[in-house]
């Protein structure tokens, strides 16, 4: 069958009913954007023949993704994070805005309301015997190369399993096991005291990994570390840095990685006097260069639903 219908009469005009284009209500954005989806949606079907079955098909994982709660996974592990990320880039670029951390996805696992605590925050709630400690540490600074006082680093990643606190399938972990926040002094300086992360990897029996094994792709992610940081009078960066070595880190599922977010692991000891769990630890040193506002304004503030802890 290599029918060709989408430019008749009959299928514009359904288009044009689908998404009540000649009408002056609704939302006009919405009826502009559904209406290219749309658009586009039928007119690859007509061209590459898509069959009914394949189409159903389509149907019933979007409901699988759903119910597995993976959209949002999916939307990174497909490029789609990444792509808007190049959009972002490629808007600074032009703007002549240089000179920042670069930023990388967020990702899907962020949960907010982490305590803010002032300079260093222990994020090591919960036990993990086969994680090392780890210091992260840096200095905030502005587009001037000053530091920055009152910055706010945000700081999340996964645990000796590469799972996630509040996400964990086992159940394993606290709250906020492995999540924190530090607001900089006058030095701008943030630490985080904390345990080495491993790779995530997608739930194997999710809705995302079916559709990657159909790619002949993998769903996991080298070994990082997501940092938010705001401040006054600043754009807030969302990044990642990668764990120096790990073989996966220009092979990541989600395309997070950059050439600038691979900082060193430096090994050091004397954690005993910090508290630590053991006297050697890794130290890595990532700073964090905000930009400025744009017509006083982050003009790249990204809204998304986030989970949070419920009062
Ligand atoms: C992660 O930890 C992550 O950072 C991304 C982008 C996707 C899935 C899991
Ligand atoms: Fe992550």
């Amino acid at each position: 069958m290599s029918v060709n219908v989408f430019d008749s009469k009959e299928v514009q005009q359904l288009l044009a009913a689908a998404v009540n284009l000649n009408s002056d209500e609704g939302n006009p954005r919405m009826k502009q954007v559904c209406h290219r989806l749309l658009s586009d949606l039928f007119k690859a079907i007509d061209e590459l023949d898509i069959t009914p079955d394949e189409v159903w098909l389509g149907i019933n994982y979007l409901n699988k993704l759903g119910q597995d709660g993976e959209a949002a996974l999916l939307a990174a592990g497909l490029g789609l994070e990444k792509y808007l990320d190049i959009r972002m880039d490629a808007e600074d670029k032009e703007a002549g805005i240089t000179g920042a951390t670069p930023r990388t996805i967020e990702g899907p696992l962020y949960y907010a309301g982490a305590p803010v605590r002032d300079g260093m925050a222990k994020l090591d709630v919960d036990p993990d015997a086969d994680a090392g400690p780890l210091v992260i540490h840096g200095t905030v600074t502005g587009p001037d190369g000053q530091p920055l006082e009152g910055a706010v680093v945000e700081c999340w990643h996964a645990n000796s399993k590469g799972f996630y606190s509040h996400f964990d399938p086992t159940g394993a972990q606290s709250d906020f096991n492995l999540r924190g926040a530090v607001r900089t002094g006058a030095d701008g300086k943030y630490e985080f005291r904390t345990l080495m992360p491993v790779g995530y990897g997608c739930p194997p029996h999710g809705s995302t990994q079916q559709l990657l094994n159909v790619l002949a792709r993998h769903g996991n992610r080298p070994a990082h570390v997501h940092i938010f940081t705001s401040a006054d009078g600043h754009r807030k960066l969302t990044t990642q840095f990668n764990i120096e070595g790990d073989p996966l880190i220009w092979d990541d599922f989600a395309y997070a990685t950059r050439e600038e977010l691979i900082p060193k692991v430096v090994e050091k000891t004397g954690g005993a006097a910090l508290g630590l769990k053991d006297d050697a630890y890794k130290s890595i040193e990532f700073n964090v260069t905000l930009s400025g506002l744009v017509g006083g304004k982050d003009n790249q503030l990204v809204n998304r639903l986030r989970a949070a802890a419920t009062a």
